[in-house]
């Protein structure tokens, strides 16, 4: 007998399907962000990150180009298995000689990656860059005082839904279009009231555009701070959350975007009973919003429990984290595995936790979970990677990868 084998004989003693597992995990898609390979830089503007996020560390071997970023996704995808969709920001637009600013940018600039996704039968998710960039006036973009600074970003923010209906035209998938907004000041604001009017103001203008929602699928991500706008922003979770279930929009939450002892896990459901729909943001923060890369850690687990729970047919499940400190491919697949293994283990979960619950037998239900926490799910795991023709431990390849192709840039 195999270890899977006797893995999957101690789960189904429990009454749990190893294969079903096995099998919702294979087809779950899990948007993978292009922005860990290159440090969020982008190819427009090729300014570090700003706009209240930051990446750290400077190992070797940063994508500075198109053509390495997509080289990298692809030894990122050569090492994960599942199914996965390319996420991609507005600064990673491809121009062809002439550059375009953020408010002119078309479907052409990104019929690249159009075809590198269609080569590779991958869908796209969009998201507008609302952040490193010289229009980013004193912080703000879409709640900026200043109406031709408001202007630009409302028509950047209208073209990116076009540009999503491009990818979702081309790919026959639909796409998800994220907007993140910076804007928030450093210091206590005078007027809280009046940049969150002009921000709601301007996403209607944004949204008021027609555009196909059975295919484009807005969503709307808050934050609680960035770095340098610690007193106050504009994009607050009531303000993004009002936003969208007023206006038909998918919430989006980042588990970096809360205060510490608040739990991404315990807002699932509650947002499940009212919207149709969730998008997440897979991130580890560290005592901030650090976007560490993910970790097979209790939370990332509970998140995944709730996704289960709730139904995975409701959440659209994205990576968002960048390390300039490790090797960057090796950073991108050990978070993206780990979001695979935590959502495994939540497959994994006895249907006997919940009937304990529902009869109030609490010293069962302690016993059984962390009886759990130690079943052999690695067995589960190494299985699933088999057959999906990947290695469990990829680091010889990423050590290949380092020395033929990043340590030469
Ligand atoms: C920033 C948000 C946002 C970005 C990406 C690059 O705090 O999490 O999602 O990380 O859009
Ligand atoms: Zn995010």
């Amino acid at each position: 007998m195999t270890r899977f084998e006797s893995a999957k004989e101690i789960y189904a003693s429990l009454g749990v399907d190893a294969e079903k597992a096995l099998e919702t995990l294979k087809n779950t898609v899990i948007s993978v962000h292009c922005w860990q390979g290159d440090d969020v830089v982008g190819f427009d503007s090729r300014q570090a990150a700003s706009g209240g996020i930051q990446t750290t560390g400077n190992y070797p071997g940063r994508a500075a180009t198109p053509e390495e970023l997509m080289a990298d996704f692809d030894e990122v995808l050569k090492l994960c298995g599942g199914k996965f969709k390319l996420n991609i920001h507005a600064s990673y637009a491809i121009f062809d000689g002439e550059k375009a600013g953020r408010n002119e940018l078309e479907p052409k600039h990104f019929a690249k990656w159009v075809d590198y996704a269609k080569k590779r039968g991958l869908g796209i998710d969009f998201n507008p860059t609302f952040f490193s960039h010289p229009m980013v006036v004193d912080g703000l973009t879409l709640s900026s005082p200043k109406k031709e600074v408001r202007e630009y970003w409302i028509e950047h923010g209208k073209r990116c839904l076009k540009i999503a209906e491009y990818f979702a035209d081309e790919l026959g998938q639909p796409c998800l279009i994220n907007y993140w907004m910076p804007d928030g000041l450093k210091d206590y604001p005078a007027d809280r009231q009046g940049p969150r009017q002009r921000m709601k103001e301007s996403l209607d203008e944004i949204f008021s555009i027609p555009y196909d929602k059975t295919r484009v699928i807005p969503t709307l991500e808050s934050k609680v701070f960035g770095i340098g706008v610690e007193a106050y922003t504009v994009g607050s979770a009531e303000f993004c959350l009002s936003y969208s279930l007023k206006n038909g929009i998918t919430p989006l939450v980042d588990n970096g975007h809360y205060h510490p002892t608040e739990m991404v896990s315990d807002k699932i459901s509650s947002l499940l009973l009212f919207s149709d729909k969730l998008a997440l943001h897979v991130t580890r923060p560290m005592r901030w919003d650090s976007d560490h890369v993910v970790s097979y850690d209790d939370e990332t687990r509970e998140m995944m429990k709730e996704c289960v729970r709730c139904g995975l047919d409701k959440v659209l499940i994205a990576t968002d984290y960048f390390d300039a400190s490790i090797n960057r491919i090796s950073a991108w697949v050990t978070g993206i595995h780990n979001v695979q293994k935590a959502l495994l283990y939540a497959l994994l979960e006895p249907a006997c936790h919940k009937e304990l619950q529902d009869r109030s037998d609490f010293t069962s239900l302690m016993a059984c979970q962390e009886l759990y926490k130690i079943m052999p799910i690695g067995d589960i795991w190494n299985e699933f990677l088999r057959r999906e023709g990947r290695e469990a431990n990829y680091l010889p390849e990423i050590g290949r990868y380092e020395k033929e192709v990043l340590s030469k840039r």
